[in-house]
């Protein structure tokens, strides 16, 4: 009889997935609570054929061994891959996969549900009114900003952006402005209305809430650094469902403090899960822990699709979900 494939699934999947995972392949699973240390993730390389990573494992060139590499497949959890050496991945001969498109409308109701109470100031209110401080109805307190028939400026008009788009406009009358590296041109942004336009400083000039849907990683590094943040209409809101490294954090804190943008709805971090104090102790932001994807149905249907993604490269057809 073959062999099964070995796999190592370094945190804990939806009990449906593992069960299928724990039937098809020889798997071994994280138990701990812990992502696997840099040493394991390395020794990972050797001892199994693929490897199913998550956001919260980094793979730069440092974890990959100079010699006897067994894992001939890396099937992210996840849609992000900016935590993997794509290209060493690519030099070594080692394929990647993704869990696009399963986690597009999760993502961007987060985002969505980011802005709106970033704008009305609900997790201020809650906050509020657990502490015990509020003092009764008044037609002053916690004052927030209407979203209505306001202009959104999404950064990466991808699925992700083109779903928070579609429920900004559609749900919440909102304005679409948007900057692209490609040019997008179909129906469906065309029904929205939804302005492609030439430059990310362009889109932060009109928007009034600009939200990032752009990759992580080196090339996007910083995107949203102090000159951006400053180029913000005074009164804009940004919102973050992306990756932290698209925005430097330090001038975030200052630009809030300094009431150069109005606030901040943050999933994602640069560190994560560290969290800097400065934006903690900041009353105009609202902060998530990586809740994007993190939906019972979500969390499933990603890890099928990953289990899709190992079942056919291990069957010799076509990876549905292939990076490189
Ligand atoms: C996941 C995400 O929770 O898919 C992504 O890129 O950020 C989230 O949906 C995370 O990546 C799990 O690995």
């Amino acid at each position: 009889r073959k062999m099964k494939p070995r796999v190592i699934v370094t945190r804990r999947w939806p009990a449906a997935v593992e069960q299928i995972l724990a039937e098809r392949f020889d798997a071994t699973f994280n138990e701990g609570d812990a992502p696997l240390s840099p040493t394991q993730l390395k020794a990972a390389f050797l001892n199994f054929d693929a490897i199913l990573p998550t956001v919260s494992d980094k793979l730069p060139a440092g974890i990959f061994p100079d010699a006897d590499i067994r894992t001939r497949l890396l099937a992210n959890f996840g849609v992000g891959f900016s935590h993997i050496d794509i290209d060493l991945a690519k030099a070594r001969g080692i394929t990647v996969t993704i869990t696009p498109g399963v986690l597009t409308d999760c993502t961007a109701d987060i985002a969505m549900s980011l802005l709106l109470s970033v704008a009305r100031r609900t997790g201020e209110g809650e906050r509020q009114l657990r502490a015990g401080g509020w003092a009764g109805w008044c037609p002053t307190h916690m004052i927030g900003t209407k979203v209505t028939g306001k202009t959104l400026g999404i950064i990466g008009m991808g699925r992700i952006g083109k779903a928070m788009a579609r429920r900004a406009h559609f749900g919440f009358g909102m304005d679409v402005v948007f900057y692209n590296r490609s040019k997008v041109d179909d129906g469906e942004t065309r029904a929205m209305g939804a302005r492609q336009l030439a430059s990310i400083d362009d889109v932060l000039a009109e928007a009034d809430f600009v939200s990032l849907h752009c990759p992580g990683g080196a090339e996007n590094r910083h995107l949203i650094n102090a000159e951006r943040l400053g180029a913000m209409k005074r009164g804009a809101f940004l919102i973050n469902t992306a990756r932290g490294d698209v925005v430097d954090q330090k001038a975030l804190v200052a630009a809030l403090r300094e009431g150069k943008i109005a606030g901040a709805g943050l999933d994602v971090y640069d560190g994560e899960p560290a969290v800097p104090a400065a934006l903690i102790e900041t009353e105009n932001v609202v902060l998530l822990p990586h809740l994007g994807s993190a939906s019972e149905e979500t969390r499933v249907a990603m890890g099928m699709r990953a289990v899709e993604n190992l079942v056919a490269f291990f069957e010799g057809r076509p990876v549905p979900d292939r990076v490189v």
